[in-house]
């Protein structure tokens, strides 16, 4: 049986890759973040209490800003495959954070390399790493993308991947390491953080149809992506582990749309007129924004063999429906006297 190790494991990506792992019978070690709430929301269906014998996925506290702990984690469990998913991911907030969002995802990922190598050296065993990548790395290179369009990064987060994705491609060269960077755009679900465009704008819809909120403030509404399904983008990730050799692919739909057109779209569904509800708020505007973004992924769809499942008006229904759900619930609990935080409302 097979072990994998997933940085990031309690974000959106990592949630769905673990359940992903799990069916294929792997057994699942997650790095987790101390905080002063819980964390695992995400991934609280997959957990058994570690003394069970069957549990398969187990929890480690780790850091990417602490090489140690993720050497001394890389050592017990000696895993098969690694998925480095653990990033500081918002684009906006980079720009707020720069210093530590290059020490978490470029940093974070030396460190991890660093570690893998000397484990490899020591132990003599293979391990199989995935990097994530992003189609941020393309910034302002017009679409659509391959992974041959030069990189022009337009924020610290996209800086900091980029300097990630050359360090795969580095210690390939360098040492032989089996690093493959997936290079994937937007993907989504209603496991999405609620600072993403998408899970605002479906929240929002939610909450407005129930009397819960009455505006959504957005920035750039004419800002275009390509966005897929989060659970069709992890089958990905794993396939090109199942490679006999590392390599670096582009992850998408090869479709995209506007802010304004999912808006739109989403709003819609809720038998409502986004016009009505939607503000710009100057606040959400990057200093420098990544205008269109669309991949052409014809490379993993003929190596790999892989294909997103999921389109564009099915994956808003989706979340739609999702958070139209808890929206209910949230405003069940109100009507009870309960005035909650969205925090404390379960996500599924
Ligand atoms: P996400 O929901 O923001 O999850 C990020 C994960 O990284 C969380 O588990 C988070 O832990 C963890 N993390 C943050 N800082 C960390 C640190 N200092 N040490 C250890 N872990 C840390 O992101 P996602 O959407 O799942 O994306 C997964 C990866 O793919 C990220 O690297 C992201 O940059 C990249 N990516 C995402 C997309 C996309 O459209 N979703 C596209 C391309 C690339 P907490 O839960 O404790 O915060
Ligand atoms: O913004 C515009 C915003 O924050 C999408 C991350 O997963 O995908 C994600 O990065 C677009 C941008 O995602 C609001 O200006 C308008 O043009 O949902 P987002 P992102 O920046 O594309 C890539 C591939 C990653 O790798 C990242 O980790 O929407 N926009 N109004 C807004 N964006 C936000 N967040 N909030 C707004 O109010």
């Amino acid at each position: 049986m097979k072990k994998a190790l997933i940085t990031g494991i309690t974000g959106q990506d990592g949630a769905y890759l673990a359940d992903f792992l799990l069916r294929k019978g792997y057994t699942v070690h997650g790095i987790i973040r101390r905080a002063s709430t819980f964390n695992t929301d995400r991934i609280d269906n997959l957990y058994k209490d570690p003394h069970d014998p069957k549990a398969k996925l187990l929890l480690h506290y780790g850091d990417m800003t602490d090489g140690t702990s993720l050497r001394r984690i890389i050592e017990k469990v000696q895993p098969d495959e690694v998925y480095n998913l653990g990033a500081q991911s918002h684009v906006k907030v980079s720009f707020e954070q720069p210093e530590y969002t290059a020490d978490v995802v470029y940093m974070g990922a030396l460190r991890l390399l660093e570690a893998l190598r000397d484990y490899i050296e020591v132990s003599d065993l293979q391990v199989k790493v995935y990097q994530a990548g992003s189609s941020e790395m393309y910034g302002a290179s017009k679409p659509p993308q391959t992974e041959t369009t030069p990189f022009h990064p337009r924020s610290p987060y996209a800086v900091s991947k980029l300097a990630a994705h050359w360090l795969g491609v580095n210690y390939r060269e360098a040492y032989g390491m089996f690093i493959s960077n997936g290079i994937l755009f937007n993907h989504e679900s209603p496991m999405r953080g609620e600072t993403f465009v998408t899970r605002k704008i479906t929240r929002a819809v939610g909450r407005i149809k129930l009397g819960l909120q009455d505006k959504l403030y957005l920035g750039n509404l004419d800002a275009k992506r390509d966005w897929g399904f989060a659970g069709d983008y992890v089958e990905a990730m794993w396939l090109m582990l199942q490679e006999d050799e590392a390599d670096d692919f582009v992850v998408s739909t090869g479709e995209m749309h506007s802010v304004k057109e999912f808006a739109h779209m989403a709003f819609k569904l809720a038998e409502l007129d986004w016009e009505k509800y939607v503000e710009i708020d100057e606040r959400y505007f990057r200093p420098t924004e990544v205008d269109a973004l669309c991949g052409d992924s014809s490379k993993a769809r003929k190596q790999l063999d892989w294909a997103p499942k999921v389109d564009f008006p099915t994956l808003v229904k989706m979340m739609v429906d999702h958070d139209m759900e808890l929206a209910k619930q949230e405003a069940t609990l109100k009507a009870a006297g309960h005035e909650i935080g969205l925090r404390q409302l379960k996500q599924s």
